[in-house]
This record gives C-alpha cells, sequence and structure tokens, in this order.
C-alpha cells in the first residue's frame, strides 16, 4: 500500500500505554483520511451516549495521503472527537507541522484514550512514545507552552497544545498549534484538556511511502512555485481572509451587535486594508507558499495574528471597532486556546441578553476592556458568570431563558461563523446543514449566492451548490488532506488533488471516485447524530429564529425590511435532503445508504432510529 503509512498509534492515557496497529487497504481506499477516517473510528469505537468530556470518548488526531508531502498547502491536520458543545461529532483542521512529522513518525492516526492521572505531554519520536509530566505549564496559556517546548526540542518538531481554556473544559476550547493557528471549533480543546493531556509534540524521520517519491516531488515543487506566482499576481495575500469584511460590510451581511444588523459605518477601521497598513509579521503553515497569516501589534503591543473570522466576530459583532483592541482579544483567544468565533458569539449574546433585559450585568457592546476580563472568566470558568459564558450560547440561553434561544446564534449548539445570513438562504442552509454546527467551513455558498443567482430565491440551485460544496470543502480537502485556499482563492483546479493523490497511491482515481468518499462521510455523520439523538428531527438543520422574525430585519440599507422565511427555508430543505437521498427529517435512506456501501452501519443504526427505505 502507497500513499498511507497504514499504521495507527492508539495511546491510552489512563495507563500510559500505547500500541501500533495497522489498517487495512479496503479501509484507506473506503475513507481516504483525516475526517474520513476519524469519523469512521469514532462511529466504530464510541458508545452511544458517552459523556465528550469523560475517559470514554476519544481524541483523534487524523492525516491524508497528501498530508506533509511537498505539495501545494498540504501542511494540514485534523483533531476531532465527540463534540462536548454539540454531543454530535466534531473536528476542525489546522496548519500544523505534525501533519508531516506524524507521517515521518510512521502513522496515518492517532487515537488517544482514557484520562492521564496528572498533566501530562505526549512526546512521540518514530516508534518511541513518552508519556512526560507536563504540570510546568499547566495553568499557562499557549504561548507560554510552545515556549517551552521549543526549549527543550527545538522548533522543528510538530506540536499541539491546550490554554487554559480546554484545561478548565470551555465548551468552545481549540486545539492549538506552533505556527499560531486553531482548529477544533466544537469543542475539541476541551477534550483534550479532559484528559489532561497539554500537548502532543511528534518528531519523525521516516520517509512517507509513496507510489512515486521523484515524480511527486518534481511536480509538488513546481505547483508551489507556481500557486505563489498566482498569488503574487492576484495580490489575494495582501489582505488574505480579511478582504471579505469590506464586501460583506457592502452587501449587507456582516455580523453587528449579535447579528441584529449587518453593516456598520465603522467597518472600515477594522477591514482588510486597515490590517494591511498595520501588518509588522507574515505567518503560513507548513508547505505553504501564499502565507495568510496577517499579524499585527495588539493594544498591549502583543503579536496577534487575524484572520477575517476573528475580526468580524470580536470587532464588528461586539460593535469594537479598534483594530488593536480586536487584535488584543484575537490573542487572549489563541492564549487561553478558544475559538474567536464563539467566543464573539458569546459575548456579543451576552452584551445582547443585557441590552434587552433578560439578564443582568455591566458588559455593553463596544466595550473591549471589560470584553478582555470576560475571555479571561470564560477561560478559567471563573465564578457564576464564566461558567456560564464558558457553556456558550445554547446553554446560556438555556440558562437565561425569556425568550432569548431566539437570539443565541448557533445551530446544533455551535456558534455561527461571521457571515450574517439574515436573507441569504443559501448561506443560512449551508449553516443549518452544516453537520458539526453553524461552521462555514463546509459551505460557503455565500459568494455564489449574492454573486452569481438571484438573493431572495429558495431555488433548487442554491441546494445543489450547497452539496457540491460540501463534497469539496467538507469533504476532499478534510481527508485528502490540504488547505483548501489555493482553489477558493486563486483558481488552482481541482483537478490536481486526483492527479497528487494518484502519485502517491499509485492507484488511479478521478473527482467522482472522491465525491462518492464525501457523500459516505456525511451520511455516516447524521447516523452518528441519530445514534446520540434518537428523536433527531429538522429542527436541528434550522438557523436561529432571529432570522425569520420580520421585527429584527434591517430599517435601512440593501435589504431593508426583508428577512428569511421559515415556509420557504423548509422547501430549500427538502430540495437538500431530497438531492442528497437523505428523508424528510434529515436521515439518510436505506437505499442511500447501500449506494454508499452503508449497509452495516444502517443496521446498526436501526436500533436506535427507524430509517426509511
Ligand atoms: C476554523 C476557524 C476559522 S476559519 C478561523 S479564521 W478562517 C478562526 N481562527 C481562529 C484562530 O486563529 N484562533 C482562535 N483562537 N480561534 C479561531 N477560531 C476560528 O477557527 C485556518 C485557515 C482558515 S482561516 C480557513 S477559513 C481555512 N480553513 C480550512 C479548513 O477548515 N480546512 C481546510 N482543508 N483548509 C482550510 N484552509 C483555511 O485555513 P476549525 P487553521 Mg482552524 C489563529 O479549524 O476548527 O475549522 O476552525 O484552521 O490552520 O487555523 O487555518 O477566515
Ligand atoms: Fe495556511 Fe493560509 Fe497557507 Fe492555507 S493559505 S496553508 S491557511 S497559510
Amino acid at each position: 500500500m502507497f500513499g498511507w503509512t497504514g499504521n495507527i498509534l492508539r495511546v491510552n492515557m489512563t495507563d500510559r500505554t500505547y500500541k501500533k496497529e495497522t489498517f487495512s487497504e479496503e479501509f484507506a481506499k473506503k475513507w481516504v483520511g483525516g475526517r474520513g477516517f476519524a469519523m469512521k473510528i469514532l462511529w466504530d469505537e464510541l458508545e452511544p451516549g458517552i459523556d465528550p468530556l469523560g475517559p470514554k470518548n476519544k481524541l483523534i488526531v487524523a492525516l491524508g495521503p497528501i498530508a506533509g508531502i511537498p505539495a501545494p498547502n498540504t501542511g494540514k491536520t485534523v483533531v476531532a472527537a465527540k463534540s462536548p458543545i454539540t454531543g454530535g461529532y466534531g473536528d476542525g483542521n489546522l496548519g500544523t507541522r505534525v501533519s508531516e512529522q506524524l507521517r515521518k513518525a510512521g502513522y496515518d492516526m492517532m487515537i488517544v484514550e482514557g484520562v492521564a492521572a496528572e498533566p501530562t505531554m505526549l512526546y512521540i519520536e518514530d516508534d518511541k512514545v513518552e508519556f512526560l509530566p507536563a504540570s510546568e505549564v499547566w495553568g499557562k496559556g499557549t504561548y507560554d507552552t510552545n515556549d517551552w517546548i521549543y526549549a527543550k526540542y527545538g522548533k522543528g518538531v510538530g506540536v499541539l497544545n491546550i490554554g487554559q481554556g480546554g484545561e478548565n473544559l470551555n465548551l468552545y476550547a481549540m486545539v492549538r498549534s506552533l505556527e499560531g493557528r486553531a482548529g477544533g471549533r466544537p469543542g475539541i480543546g476541551a477534550v483534550m484538556g479532559s484528559k489532561k493531556l497539554k500537548a502532543i509534540v511528534v518528531k519523525g524521520t521516516k520517509p512517507i511511502p509513496q507510489a512515486d517519491p521523484e515524480a511527486m516531488k518534481k511536480l509538488g515543487t513546481a505547483d508551489l512555485r507556481t500557486v505563489h506566482e498566482m498569488d503574487k499576481k492576484s495580490g489575494w495575500s495582501i489582505q488574505s481572509t480579511t478582504g471579505v469584511l469590506a464586501w460583506c460590510n457592502e452587501v449587507a451581511a456582516l455580523p453587528v451587535r449579535n447579528m441584529r444588523k449587518t453593516q456598520h459605518p465603522d467597518a472600515w477601521k477594522i477591514d482588510g486594508e486597515r490590517l494591511n497598513d498595520a501588518r509588522i509579521a507574515t505567518y503560513g503553515c507548513p508547505t505553504c507558499t501564499m502565507r495568510c497569516g496577517i499579524t499585527i501589534h495588539d493594544r498591549e503591543g502583543r503579536e496577534s495574528e487575524l484572520d477575517y473570522e476573528n475580526i468580524g466576530m470580536l470587532g464588528a459583532n461586539l460593535e469594537i471597532f479598534e483594530l488593536d483592541q480586536v487584535g488584543s482579544l484575537n490573542y487572549l483567544c489563541d492564549d487561553y486556546g478558544i475559538d474567536t468565533i464563539s467566543a464573539g458569539a458569546v459575548l456579543g449574546f451576552y452584551a445582547d441578553a443585557i441590552d434587552r433585559g433578560a439578564i443582568t450585568g455591566d458588559f455593553k457592546f463596544g466595550d473591549a476592556e471589560k470584553a478582555k476580563e470576560l475571555l479571561r472568566i470564560a477561560s478559567l470558568r471563573e465564578g457564576e458568570v464564566g461558567n456560564m459564558l464558558a457553556d456558550g450560547c445554547m446553554r446560556m440561553a438555556q440558562k437565561i431563558g425569556k425568550g432569548s434561544e431566539a437570539y443565541a446564534m448557533h445551530v446544533k449548539g455551535l456558534e455561527i461563523s461571521a457571515y450574517n445570513c439574515k436573507f441569504c438562504p443559501g448561506m443560512a442552509l449551508a449553516f443549518g446543514t452544516s453537520p458539526i454546527g453553524a461552521h462555514h467551513k463546509e459551505s460557503w455558498v455565500i459568494t455564489f449566492e449574492l454573486k452569481q443567482t438571484v438573493r431572495e430565491s429558495y431555488g433548487r440551485e442554491k441546494a445543489e451548490k450547497v452539496i457540491e460544496l460540501q463534497r469539496i470543502r467538507g469533504g476532499l480537502f478534510e481527508y485528502i488532506l490540504a488547505c483548501r485556499f489555493p482553489w477558493i482563492e486563486l483558481g488552482w483546479e481541482l483537478e490536481h488533488y486526483p492527479i497528487y493523490f494518484n502519485t502517491v497511491t499509485g492507484l488511479n482515481w478521478t473527482l467522482d471516485d472522491f465525491w462518492k468518499v464525501s457523500d459516505r462521510i456525511y451520511a455516516l455523520m447524521k447516523f452518528f447524530w441519530l445514534r446520540e439523538k434518537p428523536d433527531w428531527n429538522r429542527t436541528m438543520d434550522y438557523p436561529p429564529a432571529s432570522w425569520f422574525d420580520p421585527a429584527n430585519a434591517d430599517t435601512e440599507g440593501p435589504i431593508a425590511g426583508k428577512i428569511l422565511e421559515m415556509d420557504k427555508y423548509e422547501e430549500l430543505l427538502d430540495h437538500y435532503y431530497d438531492l442528497r437521498g437523505w428523508d424528510k427529517r434529515g436521515i439518510p435512506t436505506k437505499k442511500t445508504a447501500a449506494a454508499l456501501d452503508l449497509q452495516d452501519e444502517a443496521r446498526t443504526v436501526e436500533k436506535y432510529g427507524k430509517l426509511e427505505d
């Protein structure tokens, strides 16, 4: 078998043991890697109903066949577990040297089980695995922890670590890596913290098995150069992801004031142009030649790397329009190791609930200094307010009541990323049907919707596009393992990816073979939901009620008086389910399961909820 090492490293934190296991070629071809591997392992190995923060949950670190090889933007790694914030399958994809180092150590995947008795760091060097004490950095942020690891092992190792957010089981804690990146929005950092696992450090020296390494090296090196040239020519990385902010403001899709508004006259103060002017450094993931991490000095003089989502949610959504203050909030999220998107949504919801009189408190939109303090107490779970904020919007609304559920901006428990879709039906569908909760990563259909279709349409073409993008973004890039930005931002054709895959594996796949894998993974994610929640129904795929509330429509601007309509959203959802071969609840039918070679999984899930023929 080429392209895969064929090995899994299974680690048990409770009894400090580890073993190398193998997987078959059939498994590799059926699930490919990354998200595919993680989903299948969690399906096979987790008991339904387990506590995501208990010893029975498993943390998966999974790579794909092109991860870590020299080709455009392959320095990505999937971290996954049963999510503590949604209760479903959860994962994230982050830039880190782990992608290369773990494969060079001889593994395509790690499964971490059990709970350590004391704070622990795992050190993996080829076949050696060490369980090392981490009490010295337990209680410290991700930056100090990184420095501590660098001092021990140098900068060439792959590192995943958590901050105080993960340690204290903040439900939207992320996993961080050395390159300033973070992944695992659905609380994967909290799962790591629940295992008392402060960090994973990996060093590998073996070659990654490839069918034709020479051809891959030649091809990959040339393509890295071409992507770099394309980026230079397009100028994309001058503003990187933050170029989107001015556009969202212009088209009335910016999250402002807990998504009550879609535009703000001060938005220009935190846009991509201002960010580029303030740039002090640029960071990138490994094997990337279109480095997109723009770093500025924050209000306290620290280095903070900002992307669009971070600015949208910690800036516009909180009505904080001072870039260095947004940088400070972003720095704190990175250091505590909590998700910037959820953090911005949680603080926005808190300010909104206070503003509407549903709860008392002293936090207002625009108050950056208080926001810093709230991020601290949410990460440390300090006091009643800190504990409430650490649980995310859905649980906060359940606690606060008084109708606040309507403006708690989440789907399935995961907070909505920085696109205000009160009048973007297609993007609202993308958030609604994202299987890990409201994340734009699965299907960023908003540009297609606003640039190439009629905005107010709820037509079948929007459901088709959502699925097409889910197959590519939530599928292909998440299991083959590469950053999707060359494709999205520079137009680097998808056809390159089967070529890379075939060169490393020696197989002969076309893009159509990949779409079947994508659909299989999506179907299994839905089965996972049904197994966890036998009363699953289509309301789980609804966006928040405030996007349907005429009282929440903009009073001025391009979408004044417009709002989503529930009966039309239902029709769009029906199109989506129909195109996927799912029933009216949004669950794959037996026929669909059979077409995706999921007969065994369908039989298992029928013990929990009936499937339609
Ligand atoms: C991702 C989500 C995003 S998506 C952003 S900014 W974006 C936020 N980044 C955070 C951060 O930083 N620190 C922090 N404490 N919290 C953060 N929360 C938010 O997390 C990311 C880039 C970006 S920048 C995007 S879109 C693309 N995402 C990819 C993906 O998901 N898959 C893939 N194959 N390629 C991708 N390429 C791009 O990578 P989550 P990263 Mg993260 C500091 O993982 O859980 O999906 O959350 O991935 O390595 O940080 O790179 O405008
Ligand atoms: Fe990482 Fe950005 Fe490069 Fe993608 S484009 S690999 S997110 S630096």
